[in-house]
């Protein structure tokens, strides 16, 4: 049930810029935690920031809002009581249960990942009719969208473009596409027959992430986990058995660069977007080269491979790497952390910092 805790007061309006609300679902996640950050320290005083997740938000995430509520994304009901309360401009929908933790309840997966983002969808529509004008929404798609059917293939297939080897094997992947779908048809034709109101609908931009490594936080119930499990354990002193082969390649990147490309993508100027969902790439590491990296760095860490058939069978269908040519053409993308500088400039010093090593 919705919860509510106000925490600073509403913020001015003027008419030059968007003042709306910005309504951030899963704000207690990983991504969550970075993005709030975030959007707090560029629009905290001027547009009410409203946290929201399944579970209350603790204390230090809830200073970044003006309001947090414990809600779960596919109540619908509730969804509309929290519409109702805020002039929301727009959505960034983190919310989603993730591909490992996916398969072990894809009905709860469906639930949350499809039907919560249809109920976000909605508000936005909704709330860009109330308004007059579009609503940005904001959602973060992944790699898991993609599904190569074997190694030879996954091989071969190098870098994909956002329009390739759309076969997802995870329940997880299957919503993410859903949802980009979704999104196209709001964005494009939700109730635009009836009338000429293109102006006022969902402005929906997506991107689809790699494996996500943050200094600050370790992710639950992903497939793309070993990678920040690696490095996490390793500067803690513990030993890891990784999931996935020495050989196994997925794209990853860091935390900073995943936050500032979602906040690149919102603030592009809508003409120069020629897609809906992006790929974006920052390096592509196997499994072994994280481990040899991380032992540059902890070189007493004991690092082992244990891989199990579901986990194993989920990254060998996702690509090696992202052809994000797109979005480096039309709002610039460039990643500021490649393989070496996430290590050295930004992981290792604030892991080093965190766990005291
Ligand atoms: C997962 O592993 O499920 C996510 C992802 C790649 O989207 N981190």
């Amino acid at each position: 049930m919705t919860n509510a805790t106000m925490t600073e007061p509403k913020s001015n309006r003027t008419a030059a810029t968007d003042t709306g609300a910005i309504l951030v679902s899963g704000a207690g996640g990983e991504m969550g935690h970075a993005l709030l950050a975030a959007l707090a320290h560029r629009f905290k005083g001027q547009r009410e920031i409203i946290g929201m997740d399944v579970r209350e938000l603790s204390q230090d995430r809830a200073a970044h809002t003006s309001a947090s509520y414990a809600c779960d994304v596919s109540d619908a009901a509730a969804i509309d009581a929290i519409a109702l309360k805020h002039d929301v401009s727009e959505v960034w929908h983190l919310a989603a249960l993730l591909s490992t933790r996916g398969e072990k309840n894809p009905e709860l997966a469906l639930k949350v990942n499809v039907m919560g983002s249809a109920n976000l969808l909605k508000l936005a529509a909704d709330s860009a009719t109330r308004r007059g004008s579009a609503v940005k929404f904001l959602f973060p798609s992944t790699i898991a969208v993609y599904g190569v059917p074997t190694l030879a293939l996954k091989r071969a297939a190098g870098r994909v473009t956002e329009d390739q080897c759309l076969e997802p094997i995870t329940m997880y992947g299957v919503n993410k596409r859903a949802v980009e779908e979704m999104g196209r048809y709001y964005a494009r034709h939700y109730r635009l027959l009836a009338a000429d109101r293109a102006e006022c609908t969902v402005d929906f931009r997506s991107i689809r992430f790699p494996g996500i490594i943050s200094a600050d936080t370790v992710p639950t119930g992903g497939t793309s986990d070993y990678g920040p499990e690696m490095l996490h354990s390793a500067a803690q002193g513990k030993a890891y058995a990784c999931f996935v082969r020495p050989d196994a390649r997925i794209p990853f990147m860091t935390m900073p660069d995943a936050v500032r490309s979602l906040m690149e993508l919102a603030d592009a100027p809508r003409e120069k977007l020629s897609r809906l969902v992006y790929n974006v790439s920052a390096f592509a590491p196997s499994a072994e080269e994280i481990a040899a990296k991380v032992r540059e760095f902890f070189p007493t860490a004991t690092m082992s491979y244990a891989p199990t058939i579901e986990r194993q069978r989920i990254v060998d269908s996702w690509p090696e790497d992202c052809d994000d040519s797109a979005a480096r053409r039309d709002w610039n993308w460039k990643p500021q952390h490649d393989f070496n500088r996430a290590f050295a400039e930004y992981l290792v010093p604030k892991i080093r910092a965190r766990y005291g090593c």
